[in-house]
Order: C-alpha cells, then structure tokens, then sequence
C-alpha cells in the first residue's frame, strides 16, 4: 500500500516541509533538550516529518505562558466576551476556509478517509468553534433571595474562568479532540496548554498557527506535542487549575490519581465498550445499517462505538448475515485512494492489538461471520473490518475495549437478560436501543447504564449534546452548555445593603 500524494494541496506541502515546533507563549519554538520524534503515515508505514518532543522543562515554559495570559490586566483578560465570542466565529469560519487542507493532513497522521476528516472531524472543529462562540456571551449567573430577618442583602453568582487549562488527547480524532478541549476552555475565559497525542501531532500544530493568525493572544493556546511524560508533567504542574483529558481508562485513574497534589479540577473522557440491543421488532434494515456504523465508523476507533451487539434470538441470523455482508463490502484502503471506504488503524501497536484480540477470539473458539485474524495487507496497519459470533460474556474479545473494526454479537431471548448483559461493563459511554415499540426503546434506554443511549440510530450528535461516561468511562459532560460548567468557577456574592 502506498500513499499517492499527487493531490496533496500546496499548502499541505508547504506545512509539511517547515519545522513542527512547540507553540510557547506565541512563539514557535523547539523542545529545550533539542528532541524531536517522528509521526508516521499509517498507510505506509513511512515518516511524515520529525516533530519537536516536549518534557517537563518545556511544560513549565508553556504553564508560565498560559499564567501570564490569564492573569489580569492581560490583552486575554482584559478582552470583552463579545469580543472572544466574534473570535471565536472567526476561528470557525477560518477552519472551514482550510477545510481540505487539514482533512488531507489528518489522512496522512492518522490514516482515516480525506473525506470523512473533512465532512466529519473538520466541519464539526468549525461548528464547535461557532456554537461556544454563542455562549461566550451568556456565562449568566442568577440572583438568590436570602431570609435574614431585619437585614436587607443582595445574593448573586458569577461563572468565572478556571485559570489553567491541561488538554490532553487522543489519536482517533486529532483535530476534533484538540478543539473539544481548547473551544470550551478559551469561550470561557481560560488559557490553555495542549498535548496533542504522540501519533498525530499535526493538525494541532496547524491550528496553533491559525489560532494566532485569527488573533488569538499570545501565551492564550499552548501546544506542546509529546509522549506520557510531557502528558503527566502536565497533569502533576501545580500552576495547572485543570486537567482535561481523553483517552484510555488506564490513564484516566493515573490522572485522577496524581491531579490530586493541588486537587485540580480534572474531566476524563475514557474507553467504551457499548452495547447495542436489536429487537425483533425492529426496522431490521435500519439496525443492520446502524449496526455497521456504530460497528466500523473511524475504523473502530471510536469510544462510542457499538462493539457489542446483542440481538434477539428470531432475528440473529438475518442481522448477523445482514452486517456480515456489509461488512464484507467496506473497501479497506488508503485514506487518499478512491473507493475505499475505511482506512488503516492509526498505528503498528493498535494493529497488532486489534489483531491480537481477533486471533484471541478465534482460538477461544469462537467464529468469525466476517473478517480476518490475518493484517489486509503485507504494509500499512490495516484490518478487515470483522464480525464475531460464538463468543461469550467471559471473552476478552466481549469484556475489553479492543478500539478497532471488531463487532461481537450475541443472541438474547429477554428484555431483562439483555439489560443485564448489557451493563455487565465496567464501561458506561454509549449505548443503543432498535424497536418499533416506542415502550420497549424508551424503557430499555432508561435502564442502560451510559452517557448516551441512541435509539433506532447510532452516531447521531450534535456539539449542543452533553457527552461522558457512567462508570469508569469517566467523570463530567463536554459539549453543550453542561460542558461549559466544568471550565468555570461559580462564585457567591454576597451584599448587605447598609
Ligand atoms: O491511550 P493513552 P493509547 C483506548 C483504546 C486504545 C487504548 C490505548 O482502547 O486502544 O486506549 O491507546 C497521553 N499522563 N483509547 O495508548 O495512553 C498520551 O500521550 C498524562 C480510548 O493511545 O490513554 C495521549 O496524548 N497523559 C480513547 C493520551 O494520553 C498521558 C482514545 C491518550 O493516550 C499519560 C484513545 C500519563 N501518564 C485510546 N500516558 C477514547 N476514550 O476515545 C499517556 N498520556
């Protein structure tokens, strides 16, 4: 597999071929100890670039940026909300204009379909940009009656900026995670220092450089690429107010655990593991198209994902026939080529995981109704996207998270016995519900125990949506106004009127 770079933009090109250094207090700047790592092209196997490497001592520079950039009389806060609000808009409408030049980068670090990074990742980056523009002018707080006999007091409350903002992300969705982390965090007064994941540093780093050609002040958005320890210098900085993260649930209790030295505040997007329920008196076409979505979107790198299909007993063999059929059909390929239809995973580790888990799967016993324990290709970190049937609730391939396209399906008889399979997870993220029977979907949805529960559809979203995980799929919502409460202090006011 090769990667035809003929259709990349010039800009792309132009980006590629200048140095990938940190973004420190509005400058570019390399890593202090010299270091750099390469980023690679998933579909190829081959070096994008080299990409300065930052650590503890870059992490320090980038915190006393963003602590200056907060603190008053500072151009950032010193700026109106309706002023951060028209940059934030500006910023939205900036992305769309370079639209084709991030999804071309995001291809090319993280491997996903051009396509699906600009109509997906990249058109929601510029939406999220927009919708919190709104509620940069509408941190309202609320006046409060007090009852204290023969005194006359005036009680109200101010969301407030946190101060220091830690963003920390993942590879699945580069550009899109940046900005789930940056766009609420700055719409709400904070300043920011961004690690972008170790795979696909490059869309961060490429809206670093239009962030400050939008006029983002300096030292307001810090982008400081790196590997765990830059991540948990982060985390384990006192001048850090809060720690934001998405990732591995692994990591998430590391992060709970050392955010605790000066008890800042820390929101954690982890691992998923969701169940998704078809009844027999679903539109079976529509669950067999859901089921393919939630099963195989972003090559199954996807927290929300419905890796477990539950499905009852009459209609098994038809959905696992109808799913194992499109399955069949996805055309695995480069994220440039036409015609392909999912692209590689995003690196050598995640491959040899998610194929790991397949071969794991077969050797337990069970059966694959689609799909390949062997790699698509001799190049490139690509599966086939795989349907398992025969597998039980002891399986690794049914209890862990295997983040790739491996969709397990088990039958079920019972309304009861499928509810209770389905949240026998440590996971709680997402969840889906297919019936006819407005009753059944509605009840069963109450029941599951997941941030989001999906019924008769999967994947659809929207950045006026909360989103987070039950269980230890993490702590606190993001996006839509709940997931602008958790970048603000609230503060009470209290006046006597003397
Ligand atoms: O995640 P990590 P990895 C799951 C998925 C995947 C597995 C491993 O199952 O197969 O996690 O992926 C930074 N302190 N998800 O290893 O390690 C790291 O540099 C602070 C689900 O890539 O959690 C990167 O920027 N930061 C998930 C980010 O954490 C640390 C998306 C995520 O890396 C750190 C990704 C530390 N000690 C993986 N160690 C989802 N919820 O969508 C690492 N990092």
């Amino acid at each position: 597999m090769s990667t035809d770079t003929s259709p990349l933009l010039p800009a792309v090109h132009e980006f590629l071929s200048a140095p990938k250094q940190l973004l420190i207090d509005g400058a570019w700047v390399d890593a202090a100890d010299g270091r750099t790592f390469a980023t690679l092209n998933p579909a190829t196997e081959e070096e994008l670039v080299q990409v300065a490497r930052g650590s503890a001592v870059d992490v320090d520079r980038a915190v006393a940026a963003a602590r200056r950039a907060f603190e008053s009389p500072s151009p950032w806060s010193r700026m109106t909300p309706r002023d951060r609000s028209h940059l934030l808009w500006r910023i939205g409408d900036l992305i769309e204009a370079h639209a084709d030049e991030f999804a071309q980068l995001e291809s090319l670090d993280n491997g996903k379909r051009v396509e699906a990074a600009r109509d997906g990742d990249v058109a929601t980056a510029a939406e999220l940009f927009r919708y919190f523009a709104g509620w940069a002018t509408k941190m309202e707080g609320t006046t409060i009656p007090m009852s204290v006999p023969g005194r006359e007091f005036h009680a109200y409350t101010r969301r407030e900026a946190l101060g220091v903002v830690a963003g920390i992300v993942p590879w699945n969705f580069p550009l899109l995670m940046a900005c789930f982390k940056i766009v609420p965090a700055i719409t709400a007064g904070n300043t920011v220092i961004l690690k972008p994941a170790e795979q696909t540093p490059l869309t961060a780093l490429r809206l670093g450089q239009l962030l400050l050609d939008a006029g983002v002040p300096a030292g307001v958005v810090n982008i400081v690429p790196g590997f765990g320890d830059a991540g948990a210098a982060l985390v384990e900085h006192r001048g850090v107010d809060k720690v934001a993260f998405t990732g591995s649930t692994e990591v998430g209790k590391k992060i709970a655990a050392a955010a605790a030295g000066n008890l800042k505040k820390v929101s954690l997007e982890l691992g998923g593991k969701a169940p998704n329920i078809i009844f027999a008196d679903a539109d079976i076409d529509a669950a067999i198209a859901g089921a393919v979505l939630g099963g195989y979107f972003n090559e199954g790198q996807c927290c929300v994902n419905g890796s477990r299909l539950y499905v009852q007993r009459e209609v098994f063999d038809r959905v696992i026939e109808g799913v194992a059929a499109a399955a069949r059909a996805i055309t695995v390929g480069d994220g440039f080529a036409d015609g392909a239809s999912m692209g590689p995973l995003v690196s050598q580790e995640q491959h040899e995981k998610v194929l790991g888990y397949i071969r794991g799967a077969v050797a337990d016993g069970a059966t694959l109704a689609a799909g390949s324990a062997d790699a698509a290709f001799d190049r490139g970190y690509f599966v086939h996207p795989t349907l398992i049937t025969g597998v039980t609730e002891e399986m690794a391939v049914q209890t862990d998270e295997i983040f790739g396209p491996v969709v397990t399906a088990i039958p079920f008889d019972t309304e009861d016995e499928v509810v209770a399979a389905a949240n026998n997870t440590v996971y709680g993220l997402a969840a889906g519900v297919w019936s006819r029977d407005l009753g059944t979907a509605h009840r069963v949805g109450a029941k599951l125990r997941a941030g989001t529960v999906w019924l008769n559809t999967w994947h659809a979203d929207d950045v006026t949506l909360p989103r987070g995980g039950f269980k230890q799929s993490g702590w606190g919502r993001e996006l839509g106004s709940f997931g602008l409460d958790d970048y603000t202090e609230l503060k009470t006011v209290i006046a006597e009127l003397r």
